[in-house]
């Protein structure tokens, strides 16, 4: 640690490539960060405490609450992580006690235990963010709930180079059981969703934006806004939502707004309506518009409103719909390019014999799927680039926020398809993994000898998870930027490229024309 007292090395945008260690590049302060790592020790604490024991259903909720607070840019509010360490010590007592986790222990010490460490941890967090998603939809699976405990538990053990690697790899199936539980939960709630064409269009009058990912925070905005003629726009991850019949049913879900998550400073620049923030990515809000933003659950900003959860994870949204009224919203119209969304498992399963046909006659040559999370470097215009220069007769699978670099341009179809076909969020990485094994079942081989290539891109925990699902089912040749994480020291990278034949990004030329050689 650092004398001015931090050490974070967990998203992509890490200073020098190396660790924040005097204040994050995203903001988060010094004592913030300290307060992260003291939540983690004691979270590791509670799960040494629960060991062997039935801890409940509070203490399953915390675990996920305090892994998903610490995930990248979603609480910033030194206060809120103090409560949430007073109840992981609450409940630590509460279990009988446990020998005590020094914070200075996790990022410290033998290079490749710290990065394997580290790996398990960030997955971790990710996967709680998912799980909350699924539990507040009334979905729990008792490995992934179980996993919470015991990811802690063995993150505050030592371990050889082995057993990290078997604890990842198991890791990563259990994220996939997490990711099909919040698919689950997600359609069972709202059907499955269906090919949509989203307004970019600016309506005049009052609205709210919301943010995120949290999908029954979404439904009962748009409950509560009913009749009240305030328009409601998604913005970042909340995009696909636009595809569940259950949410496009409402007239007043009118249209996305804006991009990715680096672009809101600019994007809610005295915005005239406020933004509601359900998770991740918030960032330091301008004084032009901190007045009208709005978090709620574990996402937290100091002296930003706080959208309090009711029993049953109900919200009273009556502070955003006033402050919604107040600012009026847009005067004029604006017109913008529709975009579309929907093309989730099932309405790619649905005609998956098409698909098939396609590739079977030659008509698709080749699918990528090049998903993941947007952010501020310069770097990600590879990703633009690369769909850009992507053969026309290529398919393109699209997922998560890093979709905003390139689902505005014209990339033409094929046949009855778009080329670019965006599957949902982040956690929709189950669809695109649902197809991949339903494809390779159709040409008889394995997902790795399939036309198939995925291109991803990360930013923070959530895709931490998602590469160790992927990893863990085999999938090789995974290309992966803008750059590679910082907490995977060089024996570590060594792992992953042999066994795994992972590959940092190069160009897009470069790496069309490797892909594309045989
Ligand atoms: Fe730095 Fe990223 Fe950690 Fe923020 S989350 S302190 S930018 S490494
Ligand atoms: Fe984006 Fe934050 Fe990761 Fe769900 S919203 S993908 S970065």
């Amino acid at each position: 640690m650092s004398d001015a007292g931090m050490f974070c090395f967990q998203c992509e945008q890490t200073a020098g490539g190396k660790g924040c260690t005097r204040v994050g590049v995203c903001g988060k302060q010094p004592d913030v960060a300290g307060k992260q790592d003291q939540l983690t020790a004691a979270m590791i604490e509670v799960a040494r405490a629960a060991h062997g024991k039935a801890a409940g259903g509070a203490t399953d909720e915390l675990l996920m609450q305090g892994l998903f607070a610490t995930v990248t840019n979603v609480n910033f509010d030194g206060t809120r992580i103090d409560a949430l360490i007073a109840q992981a010590k609450a409940a630590t007592a509460r279990l009988g006690g446990a020998p005590a986790y020094d914070p200075q222990a996790l990022f410290h010490g033998d290079a490749d235990a710290t990065s394997l460490r580290a790996t398990l941890l960030f997955g971790l967090r990710g996967m709680a963010a998912y799980a909350w998603h699924a539990h507040v939809l009334g979905v729990d699976d008792p490995v992934v709930t179980g996993w919470h405990y015991k990811g802690l538990l063995e993150i505050g053990r030592d371990h050889s180079v082995e057993e990290w690697l078997a604890l990842l790899m198991e890791f990563g199936k259990v994220n996939l059981t997490c990711m099909e539980i919040l698919d689950r939960a997600n359609t069972t709630a709202y059907g499955h969703p269906v090919p949509t064409s989203v307004s970019t269009s600016r309506e005049p009058g009052p609205f709210i934006v919301i943010t995120g990912h949290d999908l029954l925070d979404l439904k009962d905005l748009l409950e509560q806004t009913q009749g009240k003629g305030i328009n409601i726009y998604t913005h970042g991850e909340m995009l696909p939502a636009h595809g569940y019949p259950g949410l496009k049913k409402y007239p007043h879900l009118k249209g996305n707004y804006g991009t990715a998550w680096q672009n809101q400073q600019k994007e809610f620049d005295n915005l005239p309506g406020p933004i509601f923030f359900t998770t991740n990515c918030i960032m330091p809000p301008k004084p032009s518009y901190a007045d009208r933003v709005f978090t709620t659950s574990v996402v937290g900003f100091p002296g930003m409103a706080h959208i309090p959860t009711g029993p049953g994870h109900r919200k009273d949204f009556t502070p955003v719909i006033q402050k919604a009224l107040e600012l009026g919203g847009w005067k004029t119209r604006v017109e913008g390019k529709p975009l579309m969304t929907g093309f989730a498992r099932n309405a790619v399963m649905s005609v998956a014999d098409q698909v098939i046909g396609a590739v079977k006659a030659g008509l698709v040559k080749h699918i990528f799927l090049v998903g993941g999370c947007d952010g501020a470097k310069p770097g990600r215009n590879y990703y633009t680039e690369f769909v850009e220069k992507t053969p026309k007769d290529t398919l393109i699978l699209t997922l998560a926020c890093g979709k905003y670099r390139f689902n505005h341009l014209d990339v033409g179809s094929i046949g009855p398809f778009p080329r670019v076909l965006d599957m949902g969020q982040c956690n929709d990485a189950y669809s695109a993994i649902q197809v991949a094994v339903a494809l390779a079942k159709a040409f008889n081989c394995s997902v790795n000898e399939l036309p198939l290539t995925l291109v991803l891109s990360w930013y923070e925990q959530k895709a931490v998870c998602i590469l160790l699902t992927l990893l863990a089912l085999g999938i090789q040749n995974i290309r992966l930027g803008p750059t590679l994480p910082a907490f995977v020291s060089p024996a570590v990278l060594s792992v992953l490229v042999n066994k795994f034949g992972l590959k940092p990004v190069t160009t897009p030329d470069a790496d069309l024309a490797e892909i594309l050689k045989k």
